[in-house]
């Protein structure tokens, strides 16, 4: 693999070196002194930065433990110690400014080498905890902004609602809502913080949208100009939400889990009146107890009255079955860890997800309620939804690219179509893998009425591969994939850092493909939307207000969940 094909800059720094094994000289046994300033500038950075990957209580999932000090038993009966503390300031400091080839980024274009060396001496104090969030906190921080008494009766605008993209303008704390036949921005409205995700009601009518803070808003599409209805507050760092979608509970209920505390809860769907709150601290697959096993991906089962919950460190993918709150059912399959993103397979029947610290994909089968199937896959899958097609020699597949490794994964899932019984002997099985010019993919996406599979690599260290996205052709995986070089088409000028190209995702036709174009603080990001049989540029969707985009979601395609 080429050095393009790790996603750390520092091909110097080895991985276990961050373990502060055998190899530290600095054995301090005190952290380095910090000012009160310091501790609490440094818990903010920790908090945006380092926490989705290592933890809020540094115990690690996909980064490493940074406690001070830890010390596990291994299977042989023998100890391993480590711990910030034997790592030392220096080191610290080197492995936050270059990362690592554990798969670190570095943050020497983020951090000044101040706020590196404060952050390296902050991973060597203990870490503080932060306050538990209860139901009550939840109910005190609800704001019902438009009853449902007050609410239009029908739709008060001409929009094609089926074709709105709900875009994450990241760093702006604000999500556009833009027309999908018109390429216009319909309106910015503000959400929470670093906001991560949007979904659909199952109606169709409302946007549900969640910050890295826990704020999770309802927005109406319904009026003449789309508006916030209702807003809440999950916890302090959450990543996913999803409503009730069976039929008879649409939009009944909604579900979001939070990193902190680790816990989902549930919400009234219309209103988001807090009704109950579930942690998930408990047993890892392991048999340990875990402190702080946090929400991963969220999806709400079409067929069944249940979500699928992933929790992160425990590596169980629960079953929460919404029809009786009172008695409320949840059925834990175990899994593999650390639990991330993941999607349906083509039937609906199986949810897979990414344990990507095992580099393996968890199958649930929905309609058993079991554990389908555990895969081995390459270095740290990373499917976002993950997509769907027929592969010409394999039959049904679905498909997760690599943080960590330089290929797109297909794997062959069941199907109860006679026409597919024959790829059976496939099933639960990587059949292809799909060559990228390096790691560092983040998502992956196709579409039904389309014969091509797009594929980002917007965490790859060199600008080149980061700025492109990659189209192969599905009547042909032999051959190369077209490259797509999104910062070019965009026709901006070249920025300070990389613009990251990132999440392709397809109009409701299936006829086009939106690319952000993640730009760094300084520079002009912009949303680049090609022709998906042509590959030329279609239009480019770019003004001040368009800060960082990053997620789109188009309504048709995520509220069915086509990918
Ligand atoms: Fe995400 C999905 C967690 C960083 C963009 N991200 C998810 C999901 C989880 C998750 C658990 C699945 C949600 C679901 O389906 O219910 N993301 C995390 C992190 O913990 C992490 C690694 C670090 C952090 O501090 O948050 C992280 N994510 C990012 C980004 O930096 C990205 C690239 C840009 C951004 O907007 O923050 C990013 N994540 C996304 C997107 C999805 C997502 C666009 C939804 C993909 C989809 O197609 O559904």
């Amino acid at each position: 693999m080429t050095i393009a094909g790790k996603i750390s800059k520092a091909g110097f720094i080895a991985a276990f070196s961050l373990l502060g094994l055998a190899v530290s000289q600095a054995n301090a046994s005190t952290a380095p002194a910090m000012t009160d300033a310091e501790k609490e500038a440094a818990k903010l950075i920790y908090f945006e930065r380092c926490a989705g990957c290592h933890g809020v209580l540094r115990k690690g999932a996909t980064g490493k433990n940074l406690e001070p000090n830890w010390s596990i038993t291994q299977p042989d009966g023998s100890k391993l110690e480590g711990g910030t503390l034997r790592l030392g300031t220096k080191r610290l400091e080197n492995i936050i400014a270059y990362g690592t080839e554990g798969g670190m980024v570095n943050y020497d274009d983020i951090l000044t080498p101040e706020e590196i060396n404060m952050m390296a001496r902050y991973l060597q104090h203990e870490p503080p905890i932060p306050p538990e969030f209860s139901l009550q906190d939840m109910k005190d921080s609800w704001n019902l902004i438009v009853p449902l008494s007050e609410r239009v009766t029908k739709q008060m605008n001409k929009i094609n609602l089926k074709n709105v993209f709900a875009v994450t303008l990241r760093d702006a704390g604000k999500l556009a809502l833009i027309d999908g036949d018109t390429h216009k921005v319909w309106k910015i409205l503000e959400s929470g913080y670093a906001v991560h995700i949007s979904r659909f009601s199952a109606s169709g009518r409302y946007v549900y949208t969640t910050g890295r803070d826990g704020l999770t808003t309802i927005i109406d599409l319904w009026p003449e100009e789309p508006m916030t209805v209702a807003t809440v507050r999950f916890g302090s760092d959450m990543r996913s939400v999803d409503v009730s979608k069976y039929k008879g509970y649409e939009d009944k209920y909604l579900i979001g889990g939070t990193y902190w505390p680790p816990q989902y809860s549930i919400v009234d769907g219309l209103t988001l009146e807090p009704i109950k709150v579930v942690s998930t601290r408990g047993q890892t697959v392991d048999g340990e107890y875990h402190p702080e096993p946090r929400v991963a991906s969220i999806v709400a089962n079409p067929l069944k009255p249940e979500w699928v919950v992933s929790v992160k460190e425990t590596g169980q993918i629960l079953l929460v079955d919404y029809t009786d709150l009172d008695n409320l059912k949840s059925t834990a399959i175990a899994s593999s860890k650390f639990l991330h993103d993941g999607g349906w397979d083509a039937s609906h029947r199986y949810f897979l997800v990414a344990a990507n610290a095992s580099n393996q994909v968890a199958a649930v089968d929905t309609k058993t309620g079991k554990l389908a199937a555990i895969v081995d896959t390459a270095k740290i899958p990373h499917p976002g939804r993950g997509a769907n097609f027929t592969h010409p020699e394999f039959g049904p597949v679905w498909s997760t690219g690599h943080l960590g490794d330089d290929v797109v994964s297909l794997i062959s899932t069941p199907s109860e179509e006679k026409k597919n019984a024959k790829y059976k002997k496939h099933n639960w099985k990587v059949v292809q893998e799909l060559k990228m010019p390096g790691a560092g993919n983040l998502f992956v996406k196709t579409h039904p009425k389309s014969k091509n599979f797009w594929a980002d690599a917007p965490m790859n260290p060199e600008r080149e591969i980061a700025e492109s996205v990659y189209v192969f052709d599905l009547n042909d995986l032999s051959k190369e994939p077209r490259v797509l070089n999104v910062g070019k088409d965009s026709g901006l000028p070249e920025g300070k850092a990389i613009r990251r190209a990132v999440q392709p995702e397809y109009n409701q036709a299936g006829d086009e493909v939106w690319i952000s174009l993640w730009g760094g603080k300084a520079d002009q990001s912009a949303i680049v939307i090609y022709d998906d049989k042509t590959l030329k540029v279609k239009s480019v969707i770019t003004s001040p207000e368009i800060i960082t985009p990053t997620g789109k979601f188009n309504l048709y395609n995520t509220m069915f969940d086509v990918y």
